[in-house]
């Protein structure tokens, strides 16, 4: 009887969750991934991408960052090869109005700015964004599917939001490029 409850109660836990997966995914559009890969070049998780009608969530889950608060961007180019150079391949922001960087800055936000997330004392960090200002194939906002596609990139601090051109975030210590799921 006491096993019986309690497979009850986990069957409770479980359902809501996957109740609120498909309202989620009710009115998604497009979806994408990022694996995203350290500065040895070794994968440390995902982000998943899914475009909605009025923005695209990001679902972040990596392991094996330096604890702290973070900076993620999206950068303008879809490349993470260059891991042992700093992901310098990757350019700037995603940025097509030349906005200044930074979300509590009066010329900006930049189409790539995103809040700071945190990186737990063990390395593991799990975090979502909301961007109305990026679109993987462009119905709104920057278009991050486009020719050279784009990437997501941390950086090693956090961002301040206002400073050009990053927000005083610093090296950019991880990076995957987002693919059409
Ligand atoms: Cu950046």
């Amino acid at each position: 009887m006491k096993s019986l409850s309690r497979a009850g109660f986990v069957l409770l836990l479980a359902a809501p969750m996957v109740t609120a997966v498909a309202a989620t995914d009710e009115h998604v559009t497009a979806t994408a991934t990022a694996t995203i890969i350290d500065n040895e070049g070794q994968e440390i998780g995902q982000v998943l991408v899914r475009q909605g009608p009025n923005g695209t969530l990001f679902d972040l889950e990596l392991e094996g960052l330096p604890p702290g608060q973070k900076a993620i961007h999206i950068h303008s180019v879809g490349t993470c090869d260059d891991h042992d150079h700093g992901f310098q391949d990757s350019g700037g922001h995603l940025n097509p109005e030349g906005k200044d960087h930074g979300l509590m800055n009066p010329g900006g936000p930049d189409a790539g700015d995103f809040t700071n997330f945190y990186v737990h004392d063990d390395g593991y960090a799990w975090a979502q964004f909301f961007n109305e200002r990026a679109s993987l194939d462009g119905s709104f906002g920057a278009q991050m599917l486009d020719d050279d596609g784009a990437a997501l990139v941390i950086h090693e601090n956090s961002d301040d939001h206002v400073s050009q051109p990053i927000g005083g975030a610093g090296a950019r210590i991880a990076c995957g490029v987002i693919v059409a799921d």
